[in-house]
C-alpha cells in the first residue's frame, strides 16, 4: 500500500514532521530510588517500553536544578540536574541509551523566566549597581508603582512584586518565584545561547521552548494598551523584538545543529503563526497553538468547563484553520492533552467506564491522522484519565494551590473552583505512570510525590500488553499506520461534512493515495454524509472489534479507510 506514496519528490521531509513525539513527565513517568519522585534512571529503565510504543522524538519536562515550586519551570542552574532527578552522569546514560534505540530527545528551554534561586537573581536583587542587575527587570520604588501587568500564578494576580532590599519591584508574569529575564541585555541572550548550545554539544537533539513568544517586552511598561484589555495574553506574546531575538537565536546557534524547534505558542494566532515557522524567516520550526485548548470553557471565568461540553463544530474549525495555514509553506502540531491540560480523554472524549476505551482510541485516530507533528502525553496511551481530587490538600500544583487562595480571599465559590478542577486541574496529568497492578501502580516503592490513580488496578500497562485491543495497542498500531504511510504525514487533508455535530470526517491525499477518516465524538449513534462511497473501501484500522452493519457509526467509532 505504500508503493503509491513513493513519489516524494515535491515534498519538503523533515525528520521532525514525520516524527510522532512521545511527552515525558519525568516528576511521575518511573521512580527508581524509592524516594517517590520520578528520576532520570527510572526513565532509562524504562526506554525499551517506548521504543516499543513506535515513537521517535522525546519531549522531556525541565529536568534542570530547581527547587521544584512549579515542578522545574523554575530553574536554578541551567547547566545542571536537578538534585531529586540524578545526576548528570544519570542524563548522560539516558541520551545515550535513547540514542542507541534510535530516539531523539527533546529538552525544555524554559528562559522566559528563572528561579528567584538562581545565581543571576541572588546578584541582581542585592543592589541596583550590582554586574546582575540588569538580567531582571525591576523598577524603582521612587518612579512609583508601575502599570500593572497580570500574572498567572500570584495570589494577587500581580505581576510585580516589591522586593526591599533595593527599594524596587520586579517583573514575574509567572510565580513570584519565577522573575522574567531581561532579554534586552545583550549579556542574558549570551547567556542563554551558550547553556543552548551546551547542551547541543551533548547531544540533545531539540528544545521545546516555553512560553516563547513572552521573552521580549515593552520596557517602558506603559499601561496596558485599551486594545488589549481582557487579552493580556495576546500582549505578552508580541514584544517588539520577538523575532530579532529569535533569528539571532537561530543564527548563533539552531543553525548548527540537526534540531527540531517547537514553540509553546502562548497568544499566538493563525494570523501571526508563519512569522515564527515559516523556513525563510530561520527562527523555528514548529509552534503549538492554546486556540483548541481554550474550547468549551465558559467565557471570563477561570477554567470553568460549559456544563454543554464543547461545540464539535467549532473544534473542527479551528483544526481545519490550523492546517490550513501550513499548506503551502511551514509546519504544523498536533495535541489534545499535556502536562499543562486534563487527561485528553476526560476532557475531549468520554472516561465513563463504557466509553474511556473507545473515546481514548478515537481520539488517538484523530492525533494521529493529521497533517502536524502529533505531540502524544505519556499515559494518554493507557486511556490513563483525570483522577478528579475532592480536597484541596491532594493538590500539589501551584496554579491550583494560588488561585483557591486568591478566591478564599476574596470570598469567592471555592466549591465550584474545586468542581471546576476535578476537570481542568492540571495535576489531573500528572498523576504517576500506571505501570501494573502492584503497590502505588508500579511507579514507586515509596510514597509518591502526587497520588496515585485508584483505577491503575486495571488501568496499566501491564494489564494492556497482554490484551491486544488495548488501548496501549492500538496506540502502537496507530502510530505504526503513520510510519507506513507517508499520506497521512504529508498528504492533503480536507475537511467533509463541516456543518455535523457528532462526527469529525476528513480524507487525505498524496499522489494517489486517498484515505478517508472518521470519528464519532459523541456516545450516540452518528450519522455522516461524506458523498464518499465507501462499499469498496478497505478498512485499514477500527476501535470496534465488530462489523459495523449499519450506516450508522457507533458511539466513538474511529475508522480509517482507504479509498484507492
Ligand atoms: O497551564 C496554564 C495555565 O492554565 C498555561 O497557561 C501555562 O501557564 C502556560 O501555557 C505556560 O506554561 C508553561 O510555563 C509555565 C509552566 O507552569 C507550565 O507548566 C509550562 O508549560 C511557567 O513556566
Ligand atoms: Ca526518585
Amino acid at each position: 500500500m505504500s508503493s503509491s506514496n513513493s513519489d516524494t519528490t515535491n515534498l519538503d521531509r523533515k525528520w521532525w514532521k514525520e516524527a510522532v513525539v512521545y511527552q515525558i513527565y519525568p516528576l511521575s513517568f518511573n521512580d527508581s530510588n524509592g524516594d517517590g519522585i520520578g528520576d532520570l534512571k527510572g526513565i532509562t529503565s524504562k526506554l525499551d517500553y517506548v521504543k516499543s510504543l513506535g515513537v521517535d522524538v522525546i519531549w522531556l519536562n525541565p529536568i534542570y536544578s530547581s527547587p521544584n515550586k512549579d515542578n522545574g519551570y523554575d530553574i536554578s542552574d541551567y547547566k545542571n540536574i536537578m538534585q531529586a532527578f540524578g545526576t548528570m552522569n544519570d542524563f548522560d546514560d539516558l541520551l545515550k541509551g535513547m540514542h542507541e534505540r534510535g530516539l531523539k530527545l527533546v529538552m525544555d528551554l524554559v528562559v522566559n523566566h528563572s528561579s528567584d534561586q538562581h545565581e543571576w537573581f541572588q546578584q541582581s536583587k542585592r543592589s541596583r549597581d550590582n554586574p546582575y542587575r540588569n538580567y531582571y527587570h525591576w523598577w524603582p520604588a521612587e518612579k512609583g508603582k508601575p502599570a500593572h501587568r497580570w500574572s498567572f500564578f500570584d495570589v494577587n494576580g500581580d505581576a510585580w512584586q516589591y522586593d526591599e532590599s533595593t527599594n524596587s519591584y520586579y517583573l514575574h508574569y509567572f510565580g513570584d518565584f519565577q522573575p522574567d529575564l531581561n532579554w534586552e541585555n545583550p549579556k542574558v541572550r549570551e547567556e542563554i545561547f551558550n547553556m543552548i548550545k551546551f547542551w547541543f554539544d551533548k547531544g540533545v537533539d531539540g528544545f521545546r521552548m516555553d512560553v516563547i513568544p513572552f521573552i521580549s517586552k515593552d520596557i517602558t511598561f506603559p499601561p496596558l494598551p485599551e486594545k488589549y484589555h481582557g487579552d493580556y495574553i495576546s500582549y505578552y506574546a508580541h514584544g517588539p523584538h520577538l523575532h530579532e531575538y529569535l533569528r539571532e537565536m537561530n543564527e548563533k546557534v539552531l543553525s548548527k545543529y540537526d534540531v527540531m524547534t517547537v514553540a509553546e505558542g502562548v497568544g499566538i494566532t493563525t494570523n501571526d503563526a508563519h512569522l515564527l515557522v515559516d523556513p525563510d524567516r530561520n527562527e523555528l520550526n514548529m509552534l503549538y497553538h492554546f486556540e483548541g485548548m481554550g474550547l468549551g470553557l465558559l467565557p471570563n471565568q477561570f477554567k470553568v468547563p460549559d456544563p454543554n461540553g464543547f461545540n464539535l463544530v467549532e473544534f473542527k474549525n479551528i483544526y481545519t484553520r490550523w492546517d490550513e495555514i501550513f499548506k503551502d509553506k511551514g509546519w504544523g502540531t498536533v495535541y489534545l492533552g499535556n502536562h499543562d491540560q486534563p487527561r485528553m480523554v476526560t476532557r475531549w472524549g468520554d472516561d465513563a467506564p463504557e466509553f474511556r476505551e473507545l473515546s481514548s482510541k478515537m481520539l488517538t485516530t484523530f492525533l494521529m491522522t493529521m497533517r502536524a507533528t502529533p505531540y502524544y502525553y505519556n499515559g494518554d496511551e493507557l486511556g490513563m484519565n483525570n483522577i478528579k481530587f475532592d480536597s484541596i490538600d491532594d493538590y500539589r500544583d501551584v496554579e491550583t494551590l494560588n488561585m483557591y487562595q486568591q478566591i478564599k480571599n476574596n470570598g469567592g465559590d471555592l466549591k465550584s473552583f474545586l468542581e471546576a478542577q476535578k476537570i481542568m486541574a492540571r495535576d489531573n496529568s500528572r498523576t504517576p505512570f500506571q505501570w501494573d497492578d502492584s503497590a502505588n501502580a508500579g511507579f514507586t516503592t515509596g510514597m509518591p510525590w502526587l497520588k496515585v490513580n485508584p483505577n491503575y488496578r486495571t488501568i496499566n500497562v501491564a494489564a494492556e500488553e497482554n490484551n491486544s485491543n488495548s488501548c496501549l495497542n492500538y496506540f502502537r498500531k496507530m502510530v505504526k499506520l503513520r510510519k507506513d504511510n507517508l499520506v497521512l504525514v504529508y498528504g492533503k487533508y480536507t475537511l467533509l461534512d463541516k456543518g455535523n455535530k457528532h462526527v469529525y470526517a476528513y480524507t487525505r491525499e498524496l499522489n494517489n493515495n486517498k484515505l478517508l477518516v472518521l470519528l464519532n465524538f459523541s456516545a450516540q449513534d452518528a450519522e455522516v454524509n461524506t458523498g464518499i462511497d465507501i462499499n469498496n473501501a478497505k478498512i485499514l484500522i477500527s476501535n470496534y472489534t465488530s462489523i459495523n452493519t449499519s450506516n450508522l457509526l457507533r458511539p466513538y467509532e474511529a475508522v480509517v479507510y482507504e479509498l484507492e
